[in-house]
């Protein structure tokens, strides 16, 4: 039972007797490599297993074709070579074709690591009992699609609810890569092809020469499952790390030095994919200090792994916590990316991919789409997205996250009146015809046997690599997927978790924060739990403006901060007035009386604020019971521990909807309506 938590999604677990019947697959499987550590070798050891398990059958694994049906794997060339005839359509880097008709499989992949997807999807087709014909070829729809860990050399996590780190102890990578390979293997399934293992706020001692050597272990670990790796770098390394005086990055030591480091590290690690950079944000040095630009100072980076073929990802999360005054109306953190970045389109080397966060705060469990995506247009550029749950009930919370995902993927800027669309325009590269772009997510696997420490929160990492190939996946078709390959295909299992699991982000909305105020949970700490005094007067910028009189931010052109202006016109003007500003987005951009009126129910947003409190507590509440009939078809272990995560949530749904209904009784001074709060 131990061992479902590690294998997530990949269980293989036996089909039914009269399922298994139906399957009629080849008796061979041919991979055309053979070496050890390739991914084609890995795919064909994958499938052997993955078929004895879900299917009972033991096949032979050969490299050597031959004239009766087989599955077969390998890159398109390896194929050719063998003899082999395909009426393939295009198939760019990473993509793959998958076809079972007549009795024969092929798998056959752009490069290897399209191939190693291919046979992950064809198992998770065997894993569901779908034995279709099928023959078709699909392909990314971005070529990055990493994840970023924010674990700390010491073992710690930052926003780690899931044990400590499976990378780091001691201010050293572990020697041990059992669990590494693990998450690899899970990675490589949802097609992931990039990993940053070290946290953002970057300790400059992962550049040591041990840790560089063992740093070339991770390589060696992950690259049979597709997977390349990357670092993320402290800015002031140069200086605190490399005994220089300075590490501005005009300086020609300073350039020397990072020039000497990354030559070390493509020793070590010779397909690593690259470097992530948190520089000038939050107490992190970076080339403002040196009165030098962002440009300059990622520009410095990408030069250094040019020659190597990598790239910088450079972070957009980029503001002045210091200067934020709330006494000034016009002041907004909101606006700090495109201030910093819209006039830096043309100065980034090519090999820069800015990192964008989804918002243009923080993770919010709602925020309209960064603008800063309608302004790179030379510049490549990446979204950044959570499948840690930090503002979102940090694992504790059953939170399904893509349909928060969709609104952002699926909003259209309206760059210059074109259709410009986040996921399938800007994010593909083709609005703009860019090389690179893409997605990163910020994960928090621990050494937690579930990974994140709640059975159901793994969804969210299924469905982040699913996306990352194709935008336009839906929801809960993804959801019904991973809840077949993880718990089987009984289905009212398969009803209750998918119906949970799409309510779950509405009903966290509910009884958080409302109508686009952010989440009110306590950011002067742990970003957990209600607090929605935190949410005014602090330094970091997350404002809500709430007073007797009313709430919201006006970030209005006309008489506010100016943030509905970075947007694209046709968007800029319908942010900028409350009369054509969805309500769920309302208080993010105007500031309004308690009685106002909202446009779709008519209700005043304090009304609105009581009755969805109640409505989302009372979606939650149901959820402990809706899981209690499962008893008995969900194995005791997984069972029990996801009751007691449901039943926690349904009494913290409680606590939030009494504390954010009582704190705002008593700002507003309007009582509820329906006389619930108070008087409980
Ligand atoms: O919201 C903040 C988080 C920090 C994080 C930072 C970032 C890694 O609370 O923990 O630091 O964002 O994204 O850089």
């Amino acid at each position: 039972a131990a061992e479902d938590g590690l294998n997530a999604w990949l269980r293989y677990a036996p089909l039914p007797n009269d399922v298994r019947d139906q399957a009629h697959i080849p008796s061979t499987i041919v991979t055309l490599n053979s070496t050890e550590t390739s991914p084609i070798y890995v795919a064909g050891q994958e499938l052997q297993k993955g078929i004895e398990g879900i299917l009972g059958q033991t096949l032979d694994v050969t490299h050597e074709t031959s004239e009766s049906p087989s599955i077969i794997v390998g890159t398109i060339d390896a194929f050719t070579a063998a003899g082999g005839e395909l009426a393939v359509p295009e198939l760019e880097e990473d993509g793959f074709w998958l076809s079972t008709k007549d009795g024969a499989v092929e798998i056959i992949g752009q490069n290897e690591r399209g191939a190693l997807y291919g046979a992950f999807e064809y198992l998770s087709m065997l894993a569901q009992g779908n034995f279709t014909e099928v023959a078709y070829a699909t392909n990314p729809s971005a070529p990055i699609r990493w994840i970023n860990q924010w674990d700390n050399m010491d073992g710690t996590i930052e926003r780690g609810y899931a044990g400590l780190s499976i990378f780091f102890k001691d201010n050293l990578i572990v020697s041990n890569m059992t669990r590494i390979s693990e998450y690899a293997r899970l990675l490589a399934s949802i097609r992931v092809n990039g990993i940053v293992i070290n946290n953002v706020n970057a300790n400059p001692v992962i550049l040591s020469d041990e840790n560089m050597v063992r740093l070339g272990k991770i390589a060696d670990t992950m690259r049979p499952w597709g997977v390349k790796v990357g670092i993320s770098l402290n800015f002031a390394s140069p200086q605190t790390f490399g005994g220089l005086s300075t590490f501005d990055p005009f300086d020609e030591r300073v350039i020397a030095w990072w020039t000497d480091i990354t030559d070390k590290l493509y020793e070590h690690v010779p397909d690593m994919a690259g470097y992530l950079v948190k520089a000038n944000s939050e107490g992190q040095p970076g080339p403002l200090t040196y009165n030098r630009t962002l440009s300059d100072g990622a520009n410095m980076f990408a030069k250094a792994v040019k020659p190597h073929g990598g790239i910088v990802m450079f972070r957009a999360f980029v503001y002045d916590s210091v200067n934020l005054n709330e006494n000034n109306w016009k002041d907004d953190r909101a606006n700090a990316a495109v201030d910093f970045f819209r006039d830096l389109d043309d100065k980034f080397d090519d090999n820069v991919v800015v990192q964008i966060k989804y918002g243009p705060i923080d993770f919010q469990v709602r925020e309209p789409a960064s603008p800063l995506f309608a302004h790179l247009r030379q510049t490549a550029s990446a979204i950044e997205l959570q499948v840690a749950q930090e503002y979102l009930g940090q694992q504790c919370h059953l939170v399904y996250l893509p349909p928060l995902w969709k609104t952002i993927l699926d909003f259209d800027l309206r760059v210059d009146g074109e259709p410009s669309v986040i996921g399938t325009d800007v994010l593909t590269g083709k609005r703009f015809n860019k090389r690179l772009s893409g997605y990163a997510a910020v994960v928090n696997v621990g050494l937690n046997a579930t990974w994140l420490g709640s059975h159901l929160a793994m969804s969210n990492l299924y469905a982040y690599g699913r996306v990352a190939w194709d935008p336009t996946s839906d929801p809960e078709a993804m959801l019904r997927d991973w809840t077949r390959l993880t718990f089987g295909d009984d289905p009212d299992v398969l009803d209750t978790i998918a119906s949970m699991s799409m309510e779950s982000w509405p009903a966290y909305e509910n009884y958080t924060g409302n109508l686009g105020v952010q989440t009110l949970t306590d950011i002067t700490g742990p970003h957990y739990g209600p607090n929605p005094q935190s949410m005014d007067n602090n330094p970091w910028g997350q404002w809500t403006r709430a007073d007797a009189n009313g709430i919201g931010m006006d970030r209005t052109v006309w008489n506010g901060t100016g943030y509905a202006g970075q947007y694209p016109p046709e968007v800029a003007a319908a942010f900028e007035s409350p009369d054509t500003t969805p309500d769920e987005l309302l208080l993010w951009f105007h500031h309004v009386p308690w009685t106002h009126a909202l446009r779709g129910s008519g209700q005043s947003v304090i009304q609105h604020f009581y009755d969805a409190h109640y409505a989302g507590a009372e979606t939650a509440a149901a959820f402990p019971r809706r899981w209690e009939a499962l008893r008995g078809r969900v194995d005791d272990r997984r069972f029990e521990e996801t009751l007691f995560r449901l039943e926690y949530q349904a009494g913290h749904a409680i606590v939030w909807r009494d504390a954010i209904c009582d704190f705002y009784a008593n700002v507003s001074g309007v009582p509820d309506e329906r006389r619930r709060v108070g008087a409980h």
